[in-house]
């Protein structure tokens, strides 16, 4: 099964340029793609996009608009007869694409066959299913169709009593476990790549939405690191700058709105100046401009892909187009 999410850069197959050319800190070409992840860039830095009209060659959108076209391209890619229409927001593209890969790529019966296999408490025939899955799907499909669902699933079971805590602890460990190996310890590279760091922030135990994120930032050619769960936000800022990492994955599950955004200014307020922070879950919300920093709220996991891909667009842009001695 192939994914439209992880066709360039898998971590099967390295990715022909899906790599930032990053050597040491401070990032050479940094302050280039800030300005252009800031300021907006041209559709036709990103493979398949085009200026809206012919002649606006020199089109400059906001990021925001240009995750957007990424995401209807997906949609227009995967279903050739659909016409989006032109006010869906990124939630009705989610789901749209979300139906769509379902039932062209599967999911629903891989994740009742896990859940019966939860529900009998068999840990070797859960592993067994887990691993069949993984070998099936490519990691975006493996994520997106397989891992989330199954854990939204397992969550409304749970709530509703249909499932024993042993069997949801058991899936949570086993996906997390079957997650996790690359964000531990990124397979070494042939290109130096853009480091990204992944966590949650203290009191958040959530981790499966920021390990997910952390696998698909490296599909996308990132060297993305998950550092656990429960980091405090001075400590994520301190890793960050002594490794001159710019990009910070912040996830979570729980609903605890005024600790998150407290987390998030935090850090807002100590990272480098210059960094972009996502942010993922239901506690998170849009922040002010900051120009300093970049907040980023992640709506859905395949806003958080769409989102990446747009950067990793525009670094391989910075690294083709702008002369070395215009570069900081
Ligand atoms: C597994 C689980 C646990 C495990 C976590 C194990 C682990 N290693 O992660 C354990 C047992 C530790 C746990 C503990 C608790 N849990 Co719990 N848990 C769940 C469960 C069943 C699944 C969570 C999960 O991983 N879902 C999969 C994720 C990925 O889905 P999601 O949260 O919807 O996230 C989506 C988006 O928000 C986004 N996203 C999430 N993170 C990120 C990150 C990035 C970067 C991006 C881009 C996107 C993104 O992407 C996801 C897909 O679209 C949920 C039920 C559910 N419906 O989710 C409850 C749930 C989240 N837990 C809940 C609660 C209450 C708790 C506890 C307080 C229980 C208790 N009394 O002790 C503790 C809190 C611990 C803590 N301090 O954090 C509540 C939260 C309610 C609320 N409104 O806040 C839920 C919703 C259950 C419920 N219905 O009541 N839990």
């Amino acid at each position: 099964m192939t994914s439209t999410f992880s066709t360039d850069a898998d971590e099967r197959k390295p990715a022909a340029g899906n790599c930032a050319d990053v050597s040491g800190a401070p990032l050479p070409h940094w302050s280039a793609v800030f300005s252009a992840w800031m300021d907006g860039a041209s559709p036709a830095l990103v493979s398949g996009l085009e200026p809206e009209d012919s002649d606006a060659a020199d089109e400059r959108v906001s990021i925001d608009e240009l995750t957007r076209r990424v995401m209807v391209r997906r949609l227009s890619a995967t279903s050739s007869h659909q016409v989006v229409p032109d006010e869906w927001d990124i939630e009705q593209l989610d789901a749209a694409l979300a139906d769509i890969e379902t039932r062209q790529r599967g999911g629903p019966a891989e994740i009742e066959e896990t859940l019966q296999r939860a529900r009998t408490l068999d840990i070797d025939a859960l592993h067994r299913t887990m691993r069949s899955c993984a070998a099936n799907f490519d990691i975006g499909d493996f994520i997106l169709l397989y891992a989330l669902p199954l854990m939204r699933r397992m969550g409304d079971l749970w709530a509703a009593g249909d499932i024993s805590v042993s069997a949801e602890h058991l899936v949570s460990t086993s996906l997390a476990a079957a997650l996790q190996p690359a964000a531990a310890h990124p397979p070494p590279s042939t290109q130096p790549r853009l480091k990204m760091l992944v966590a949650t922030p203290y009191g958040e135990l959530h981790e499966l939405g920021a390990i997910a994120a952390c696998r698909l930032a490296q599909s996308h050619g990132f060297e993305a690191l998950y550092i656990g769960a429960q980091l405090p936000v001075y400590e994520m800022a301190r890793l960050a700058k002594v490794n001159g990492i710019r990009i910070i994955v912040l996830g979570g599950s729980m609903d605890a709105k005024d600790m998150a955004m407290q987390h998030l200014r935090q850090l807002a307020q100590v990272v480098d100046s210059g960094s972009i922070i996502f942010t993922g879950g239901s506690a998170y919300e849009e922040m002010d401009d900051q120009r300093r920093v970049s907040v980023r709220h992640c709506r859905t996991m395949r806003h958080f892909c769409c989102q990446i891909e747009t950067l990793a667009a525009i670094i391989r842009s910075v690294r083709e187009n702008v002369a070395p001695a215009a570069l900081d």
